[in-house]
């Protein structure tokens, strides 16, 4: 059941509708809502053993409590446990206890603030920014188990992105490519050393001096035959498009934006100019629905050459500084000259060329008109890369309706799932980071968010073999499995690291063993509104141990995952809910079974190994191996078994490329007989 309340300022004004959610829920009277309206928040006093699950792309654990989180998209690689703010923003929460379990989806896009057991640990307090100046909706819902708290959330807000099915395939990517030669050599080394690869992408020096939709033609000369070639190959190529559209006379994007008023408008209508990658740019009004489809049709220019996949970045949207600010600082600036810096002024100096970035006040200085008014930004800055992805796939439904496109982007509000999907922003090759992107996955899920995966490896930092060997390890189980890296860090190809090329190889493969399953997985949950990665509480919610386990996910509804995320471990105690056979994996082959009985149990998984756990009663389909997508025979997958009476596995299987989705059509059941273990 799903209940909808109008909370905020008691004014006639109507609140900022994100389309977040898309069906028609009646209002309820506050008088039957389970959180108390106090001192200008939403209080909730929490029993001692509640989880709350949920806010997506956050820090901290799967279980959000002792932390304090604040809902704006924010451009931060350098993010630790300290953040309060990632690139998306996702405001659901899910309270379980027991019979009790709730969810709760704040619908605006002002900040909101999640203070989830912070200042006390038994207080929720949900503070959204403006409430006395604007309305906002309160989406309530409640089932009986976690998993149906979010379908019904799920269900109000529309059928997840579905990507085609190559995109499932392993992706390099670096910042950047810099040549045709460049992208050219790293297919080559793939294939010539057996490591499968289905897509490189393209970042920003594919483009003529960081312009939108352009290419540069020193350096990707041939960009078309590039891409015909690769495609012979089975590569296909992603190339990144920026939320700021470059200042530049004569540059096309640019004088249509500006022709028709299509940009962000600074307090006295111009233009709002910022820096970003290209120097001077402009937002192109994504909220602004001309603007908005006019902006997604230029995408038809890299579609016409070819491509089939883009990621979105910068589109929280960052800001290196704005020309207004800018000025601004450089007078306060000279106000320090000659003065006797003390520990105030010091750091008060210090301080003022760094704030330039994503400041507020760049923030409340520019304007949008979203459905007919003028609206500032800050108002609605979560709402920008959103809008951005929306805009190029209703562009895609209009330039190529049968044909699934691979979209996905840097910053999100819930709504933006039915569009695209989103990686996890910049991170940094750190340990923690790779646990960070573990306890992600089910809280992206739960938004809506099931095409996801962080730079494996890491983006910033130098990386090291092993933990690259980790990271791929539980990458090979996230739909988006991305090699991304620096500039001016360390090379972290599946070549780069000399005696290891083969044990990459080894886990690359069994990436592509997964396929069947991990796709049918992801169908599944995107055509029923359930999750691909789960937390163990959503499956043994009355296991006190399973509840609190914040390092091991269920992936799909045969196999549990407890990935190794420590620098020099040599394996790690997993908690087993049930009995369950482990797998081994050496690479791409089995090289051990073994059943453990449920408990607690250490086992060793040295570098390279990848131990799978199979539910008990449940099949896992495998393929044999492939060097890429559409070469792994989908038809007929060996079936790996675990018990005496195993369900039948639900397959999904469709072409994975037109929109031809539909669970009663595309399942057959698979069973045991077929088994080859
Ligand atoms: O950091 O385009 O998150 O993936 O490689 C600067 C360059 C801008 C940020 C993205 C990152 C990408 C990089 N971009």
């Amino acid at each position: 059941m799903v209940k909808r309340y109008r909370l905020g300022s008691a004014g006639a004004k109507e609140p900022v509708k994100t389309e977040a959610v898309i069906a028609d829920i009646p209002e309820s009277g506050s008088g039957s809502l389970f959180l108390t309206q106090k001192n200008g928040a939403l209080e909730y006093e929490m029993p001692d053993d509640m989880i709350v699950y949920g806010l997506g792309e956050q820090t901290r654990g799967i279980n959000k409590r002792g932390w304090k989180y604040v809902s704006n998209c924010s451009d931060d690689p350098n993010h630790n446990e300290g953040t309060q703010s990632l690139y998306g923003a996702h405001n659901f929460l899910l309270l379980s206890a027991g019979d009790f379990n709730v969810g709760v989806f704040i619908d605006t896009p002002a900040k909101v603030t999640f203070d989830v057991g912070y200042t006390r640990y038994g207080l929720l307090r949900i503070t959204v920014a403006d409430a006395e100046e604007t309305a906002y909706d309160l989406y309530v819902m409640e089932a009986e188990s976690p998993s149906e708290t979010v379908r019904e959330f799920r269900r109000i807000i529309g059928r997840s992105y579905i990507p085609p099915r190559w995109a499932f395939g392993y992706g390099q990517s670096r910042w950047s490519y810099d040549s045709a030669e460049e992208v050219r050599e790293v297919v080559r080394r793939h294939r010539e050393a057996r490591l499968p690869l289905d897509c490189v992408y393209l970042d920003i020096d594919y483009m003529e001096r960081y312009k939108d939709f352009t290419i540069n033609r020193e350096t990707f000369a041939d960009f078309e035959q590039l891409v015909s070639d690769m495609e012979k190959e089975h590569i296909h190529l992603a190339p990144i498009i920026d939320g700021g559209v470059k200042v530049e006379d004569g540059y096309d994007v640019y004088e249509e934006g500006r022709a028709n008023g299509y940009f962000c408008k600074d307090e006295n209508g111009g233009d709002f100019i910022v820096g970003v990658w290209p120097g001077r740019c402009c937002f192109p009004d994504m909220l602004d629905d001309d603007a908005r489809r006019w902006f997604g049709r230029k995408y038809k220019i890299l579609l016409d050459k070819g491509i089939e996949g883009f990621w979105n970045d910068m589109n929280e949207p960052a800001i290196f500084y704005s020309e207004k600010r800018l000025k601004e600082v450089f007078g306060e600036i000279d106000a320090y000259k000659g003065r006797n810096l003390d520990v105030d002024s010091f750091f008060a100096f210090k301080d003022l060329v760094g704030s330039i970035s994503n400041s507020e006040k760049d923030y409340a200085s520019f304007y949008h008109t979203y459905r007919g008014k003028r609206i500032r930004h800050d108002k609605i800055h979560n709402l920008f890369g959103y809008y951005m992805t929306r805009s190029a796939a209703e562009a895609f439904e209009e330039l190529a309706p049968e044909k699934r496109i691979l979209l996905f982007s840097r910053a999100s509000y819930i709504g933006m799932h039915r569009y695209g999907g989103v990686w996890q922003g910049d991170n940094i090759s750190w340990w923690s980071h790779l646990l960070m992107n573990i306890k992600m996955m089910p809280s992206l899920n739960m938004c809506g968010f099931l095409y996801t995966g962080a730079d494996l490896g890491g983006f910033g930092g130098d990386v090291t073999e092993d933990l690259l060997i980790r990271w791929l390890s539980f990458g090979v189980f996230t739909p988006l499995m991305r090699n991304h890296s620096a500039r001016g860090t360390r090379r972290q190809e599946a070549y780069c690291f000399a005696g290891r090329t083969e044990l990459f190889g080894g886990i690359l493969r069994l990436r592509y063993r997964l396929l069947p399953y991990l796709y049918s997985e992801y169908m599944k949950a995107a055509l029923q509104d359930g999750m691909m990665f789960l937390p163990l509480g959503f499956v043994w919610p009355e296991d006190e141990i399973a509840r609190r386990t914040e390092d091991q996910l269920l992936v799909g509804e045969s196999i549990m995952v407890a990935p190794v995320y420590e620098q020099n471990a040599d394996g790690r105690v997993v908690y087993l809910p049930e009995d369950m056979k482990m797998l081994r994996f050496c690479g791409a082959d089995i090289v051990e079974e073994k059943v453990y009985e449920k408990g607690h149990v250490y086992i060793r998984m040295p570098l390279g190994d990848v131990c799978i756990f199979l539910r008990r009663n449940r099949l896992l389909p495998l393929a044999d191996s492939a060097e890429y997508t559409e070469a792994v025979d989908y038809r007929r997958p060996g079936i790996y078994a675990y018990g005496d009476a195993p369900e039948p596995y639900a397959y999904y299987m469709d072409d994975g490329r037109t929109k031809e989705y539909d669970c009663g059509r595309h399942i057959v059941y698979l069973t045991a007989d077929r088994e080859n273990a």
